[in-house]
């Protein structure tokens, strides 16, 4: 009996993009979308939303006279992420009906492996420390790379990086969406938010099939 009131698994979401991208806006708007629709969602942050991935979080952004070594930065994110996995999502997955990541393993992909040429390492590591844990849909915010860079207020140790970096993370994140164009969906980060939203919601209607009714 206990069993049949389970939820199904959670439908799980991650939101990518380049810094200013409207993200954190995007969230907001996604939370609401699927509350109107009764569903139960929880939202998450990488790094963070454990205490452990919250000092790690500290660590990696606002400490900015910290020499972090690259090896030393991609395992930080990795140690907060399987802390997230183990402590939350993997039990909130039938506790919820949708669950939203702000950035997940593919920023691990793209920044450590792609943009500090970590390379295949991270492919590696990601791979064992993402325990089993996939997202079913992608949404990758696309913003022009210097547009996001100037809405910045006050940018943190990842976000003072030079540009060649940031022009890196979007070729990046464009080449993880080619070769999974199921699961990562670009969407066009330019214009006013509510443009965006617009793009976000058509984006989800379309997946809503396989997503939110599964
Ligand atoms: N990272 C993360 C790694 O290197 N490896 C990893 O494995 C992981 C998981 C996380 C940092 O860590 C890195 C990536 C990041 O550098 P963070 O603070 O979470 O740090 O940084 P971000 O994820 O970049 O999130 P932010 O909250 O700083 O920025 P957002 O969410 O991109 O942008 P947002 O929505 O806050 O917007 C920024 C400002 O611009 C405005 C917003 O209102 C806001 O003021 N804005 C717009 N204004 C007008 N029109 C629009 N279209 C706008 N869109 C946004």
């Amino acid at each position: 009996m206990a069993e049949k009131m389970k939820k199904s698994k959670a439908a799980f979401i991650t939101v990518e993009g380049l810094e200013g991208c409207g993200k954190s806006s995007v969230i907001r708007f996604l939370e609401e979308f699927f509350k109107k629709k009764k569903l139960e969602v929880q939202v998450y942050r990488e790094p963070g939303s454990t205490k452990i991935g919250e000092e790690i979080r500290k660590i990696l952004l606002e400490k900015k006279d910290l020499e972090l070594s690259s090896y030393t930065e991609l395992l930080l994110y990795l140690a907060a992420r399987t802390q997230l996995i183990e402590e939350r999502l993997s039990k909130d997955l039938s506790r919820f009906d949708v669950i939203i990541c702000d950035r997940f393993y593919d920023s691990t992909l793209v920044y450590q492996g792609y943009a500090l040429g970590l390379g295949r390492v991270v492919e590696q590591a990601v791979d064992i420390f993402s325990l089993g844990m996939k997202p079913d849909l992608t949404l990758f915010l696309d913003v022009d790379v210097e547009v996001g860079l100037r809405r910045l207020k006050a940018p943190d140790r990842i976000e003072s990086r030079p540009l060649p970096f940031h022009k890196k993370l979007r070729t990046g994140f464009l080449k993880l969406a080619k070769a999974e164009p199921e699961r990562i969906k670009v969407i066009d980060a330019s214009g006013s938010l509510d443009q965006i939203y617009q793009r976000v919601k058509e984006v989800l209607i379309k997946e809503r099939i396989s997503i939110i009714n599964k």
